[in-house]
């Protein structure tokens, strides 16, 4: 039997608010499924974080239920437990899963569920305040294990070995007598022997922060395949969306030196060093030399001071901003939007746009300055009479 492994999915999360990114957590999820089956696997179990929310977006919710139901036309189970992020803390609350029928949702009430001859066990994730009881329903299910030939724990945790800052669990604390432990949480791939066999995190489909960017490079982004008689897994690649890592001096950059590329569509997770005064200026060679970039991400580091600036979500129309308010030093609000506005038409070459833009600014400026001679007008009239028109 094959059972592809997969977890933290975080279906409905809009990284850096950009549609791009929400559809592409979708199109990870929907190509993951394809592969699935392709391969021609029985089962698939998701280790927590379906979604990113407990209650998620209707766009979610649908992508699911194709996803779900592709499966379902094919005869493949799906077996899933609720993470930290698609958990309802308020009891009695109902989780997502619930809408779908084809979901096997394992919960404290149902944590089993047998196929053939193997023994699925699965419980939702538990806060390190839980950690006792989570133990304790861990040393239930293992028992009840041992009547089954093979056996596979679904749990959504940080374990010490791996995760030593904050775990729920010490990797010595978990049951030993299970063959495949189908671990979600820890978004990096990691495969470890423990108990009768594997301890699995397959990780995120899709870089869910930057700070996982280096693991993908090691070890991709993807899911895993376990073949159940040969105790084997497979590593099944996917393509998630470029993640480029830059660092620049910036003095060098400005000067030539230095001439960062990125690949069309790629997040640019950028760190610059430089002295405040040239800011503006990277950031507009920055602007040009990566504009096939989807999204920047801007460290900044002050070379006067020695600190970072962390300008993080920063978006190409939000630095364009920054530059413009630099040079519109003085002038109000609406001017500056005025111009960011404007330049919005002109870069797309929108030339009747602009132009019906700049009317409609300049009749509203026009007519708030007469109305506001007006009120001027009235309250000179009132300063010119003397107290005795009032008494
Ligand atoms: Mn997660």
């Amino acid at each position: 039997m094959l059972i592809a492994h997969m977890a933290d999915t975080h279906l409905g999360y809009r990284q850096y608010n950009l549609s791009e990114r929400e559809e592409d957590f979708y199109n990870a999820m929907h190509r993951a499924v394809d592969r699935i089956i392709e391969i021609g696997c029985d089962a698939v179990i998701h280790s927590g974080d379906l979604f990113e929310e407990s209650k998620p977006s209707v766009r979610a919710l649908i992508n699911v239920r194709d996803a779900i139901e592709r499966l379902a036309e094919e005869g493949i189970k799906f077996i899933a437990i609720a993470g930290n992020h698609d958990i309802v803390l308020r009891k009695d609350a109902i989780p997502p899963h619930a809408l779908y029928k084809k979901i096997i949702f394992l919960t404290p009430k149902n944590p089993t569920y047998v196929y053939e001859d193997i023994f699925f066990a699965g419980l939702p994730y538990h806060s390190k305040a839980h950690s006792s009881v989570l133990l304790k329903y861990l040393q239930k299910l293992s028992i009840k294990a041992n009547n089954y030939k093979r056996r596979i724990l679904i749990l959504h945790q940080a374990i010490s070995k791996y995760f030593d800052l904050n775990y729920e669990i010490e990797f010595g604390d978990l049951p030993k007598n299970f063959h495949y432990y189908a671990m979600g949480h820890i978004h990096n791939r990691i495969v470890d022997r423990y108990g009768l066999g594997y301890l699995a995190y397959p990780g995120s489909l899709e870089i869910w922060k930057t700070s996982e960017i280096d693991d993908y490079k090691k070890h991709g982004k993807g899911f895993f395949v376990f073949n159940v008689e040969e105790m084997k897994i497979d590593k099944i690649d996917l393509e998630p969306r470029k993640f480029i890592r830059i660092v620049l001096d910036g003095e060098k950059y400005l000067r030539g030196v230095e001439n960062p590329k990125c690949e069309p569509g790629a997040v640019v997770e950028l760190k610059i060093k430089c002295k405040p005064e040239n800011y503006s200026r990277i950031y507009e060679k920055i602007l040009r030399d990566l504009k096939n970039a989807l999204h920047i991400v801007i460290r900044r580091e002050d070379k006067d001071s020695a600190k970072e600036i962390v300008i993080e979500n920063r978006s190409i129309d939000e630095l364009e901003r920054e530059i413009i308010e630099e040079y519109m030093k003085g002038y109000s609000k609406k001017e500056i939007d005025f111009a960011v506005n404007i330049l919005k038409y002109l870069k797309k070459g929108d030339i009747e746009e602009a132009k019906a833009f700049a009317e409609e600014f300049f009749d509203k400026l026009l007519n708030h300055e007469k109305s506001e001679k007006k009120v001027t007008a009235k309250a000179g009239n009132i300063k010119a009479r003397t107290l005795d028109d009032f008494i």
